[in-house]
């Protein structure tokens, strides 16, 4: 089994492979292999995807794979590496920044270590299960307040038309019980924000493994909590994670609209 250290280092390599693709081609980012009502898939997702993929073949070439952009190669490996290779598509294809490239390495359910690498805001966010969550090489910790009236709480609204919990009925829940929400439409930038302390808890309803693998270890390795509510087959859950403090009262205000 490699070392946490090295699993790291390659989910790194990996995500900024990934991301620096994207940023190079920037000028491509209305390349649409597809539309969806709420969404849209890109060429450069599929690139970049790849990129990842090959970046961590070359070390690993016998683990398996999972990924936003079709890649499901599950030999049964005891390793699996889970990879968002655009995480905030449709950020990326406006021109805003917030997006990054998201590479979890999990052994079974567990995360040992992941990256997300947000090319346009230079943050590279890192954690492994022996080692603390990390922005630019510089320690995370989430935030201390205890209320949810004074907390800032990030959320998505979901790209699919049936989302199990609709979202404009979560997002009314939470903002009746919160101070502030927010939807900047990046499911493991949102958590990253969580682990440094400038939001206090993230939600969602209907959110992909590949968005929050790397980021929800990021939040536990800076102190805070990351739990999955409900799961439903398609690799798809509906997912809370918070600053710890706030993580009961966050969960009973939404559990009436879950
Ligand atoms: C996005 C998530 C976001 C969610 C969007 C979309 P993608 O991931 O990061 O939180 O609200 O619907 O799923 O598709 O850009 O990788």
């Amino acid at each position: 089994m490699p070392s946490t250290a090295r699993l790291l280092e390659c989910a790194v390599e990996a995500a900024k492979a990934a991301g620096q693709h994207a940023l190079r081609n920037h000028r491509r980012r209305r390349e649409v292999l597809r539309n969806f009502r709420h969404d849209v898939k890109l060429n450069l997702d599929v690139e970049c995807q790849d990129r990842a993929e090959a970046t961590i073949r070359r070390q690993f070439p016998k683990h398996s794979f999972l990924g936003e952009e079709g890649l499901a190669d599950r030999n049964g490996a005891a390793l699996e590496w889970v990879i968002d290779p655009i995480d905030g598509t449709v950020n990326f294809s406006h021109g805003l920044p917030m997006w990054c490239s998201s590479v979890a390495v999990r052994q079974g359910e567990q995360v040992l270590a992941g990256a997300v690498y947000a090319p346009m805001l230079d943050e590279l966010y890192t954690a492994a299960i022996d080692r603390l969550a990390r922005c630019n090489g510089r320690r995370l910790h989430v935030s201390d307040v205890s209320t949810l009236k004074r907390a800032m709480i990030c959320t998505g609204l979901e790209k699919s038309r049936n989302p199990f919990a609709p979202p404009f009925q979560m997002l009314q829940r939470l903002h009746s019980g919160v101070q502030k929400c927010r939807v900047m439409g990046s499911a493991a930038l949102d958590l990253c924000r969580v682990a440094q302390g400038h939001t206090d808890g993230y939600f969602e309803s209907g959110i992909f493994l590949w968005d929050v693998a790397a980021a929800g270890l990021i939040v536990e390795r800076a102190g805070g909590r990351a739990d999955i509510l409900r799961q439903k087959p398609d690799h798809r859950y509906c997912y809370v994670a918070t600053n710890g403090l706030i993580h009961r009262a966050l969960c009973r205000l939404l559990e009436p609209v879950l």
